[in-house]
C-alpha cells in the first residue's frame, strides 16, 4: 500500500526515477563527471575496473547513474548494464581525435543493441576546456549522430573539471524522458544541440 501511495505522490508532484548508464572510451572523463554530479567536486581518478554507481538528485528526478570502465578489455562487459536502461550518457574525450573512429564503433554497437533501442542518448563532448578539442558539431559528425533514425539524442559540450554543461545535459534527459513516459514508449526520433 505504501508503494501505491508513493507512486501517486510521485505522479502528482512530478517526481520520477531514471536509470542511466554512462559509457565511453577509457579516460573520456566518466568517473570525473559522476562525482562532479554526485558530490560537486573533482576527485582524482584512476581507471575504473568494474563500475561505480551513484544516485544524483536533480530537480525532481532521481537519476541512478552507472559509470562503467571504458578500457578495451572491459568493453565486452558493457552489455551487462543495458537491461532496463532509460538513458545512455556517452562521453567522448573531445581532444582525442585519433580515437573518434573507435569511439564511433563502440557507440554504434551500444545503441544498436536490442536492449538499448528505446534508450534516449545524451552525448557529452567532454574536455571542451582543452585547446584543440573537437567542437560538439565535430563530435556529432564523428559519431554519426546525424545518421540516426528514430532515436532521441542530444549533444552537449562539457568540461567535467568545471562542471560546465553537465546539468544542462541532465535537464534534457529529464524533460525528454518525462515527455516520453507521458506519451508512452517507444519514442520518435528527434535531435538537438547545445
Ligand atoms: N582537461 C580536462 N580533463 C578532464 C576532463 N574530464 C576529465 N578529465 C581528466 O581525464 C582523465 C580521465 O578521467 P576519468 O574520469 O578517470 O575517465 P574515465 O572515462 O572514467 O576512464 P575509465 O575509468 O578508464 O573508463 C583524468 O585525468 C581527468 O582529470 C575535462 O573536462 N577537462
Ligand atoms: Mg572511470
Amino acid at each position: 500500500m505504501g508503494q501505491v501511495f508513493r507512486k501517486l505522490f510521485d505522479t502528482f508532484f512530478g517526481n520520477s526515477e531514471m536509470r542511466v548508464v554512462m559509457l565511453g572510451l577509457d579516460a573520456a572523463g566518466k568517473t570525473t563527471i559522476l562525482y562532479k554530479l554526485h558530490i560537486g567536486e573533482v576527485l582524482s581518478t584512476v581507471p575504473t575496473i568494474g563500475f561505480n554507481v551513484e544516485k544524483v538528485q536533480y530537480k525532481n528526478v532521481m537519476f541512478t547513474v552507472w559509470d562503467v570502465g571504458g578500457q578495451e578489455k572491459l568493453r565486452p562487459l558493457w552489455r551487462h548494464y543495458f537491461n532496463n536502461t532509460d538513458g545512455l550518457i556517452y562521453v567522448v574525450d573531445s581532444l582525442d581525435r585519433e580515437r573518434i573512429g573507435k569511439a564511433k564503433n563502440e557507440f554504434q554497437t551500444i545503441i544498436n543493441d536490442p536492449f538499448m533501442l528505446n534508450s534516449v542518448i545524451l552525448v557529452f563532448a567532454n574536455k571542451q576546456d582543452m585547446k584543440g578539442a573537437m567542437t560538439p558539431m565535430e563530435v556529432c559528425e564523428g559519431l554519426g549522430l546525424f545518421d540516426l533514425k528514430n532515436r532521441k539524442w542530444h549533444i552537449q559540450g562539457t568540461c567535467a573539471l568545471r562542471g560546465d554543461g553537465l546539468y544542462e545535459g541532465l535537464d534534457w534527459l529529464a524533460s525528454t524522458l518525462k515527455a516520453m513516459r507521458a506519451a508512452g514508449y517507444p519514442s520518435i526520433g528527434s535531435s538537438s544541440f547545445s
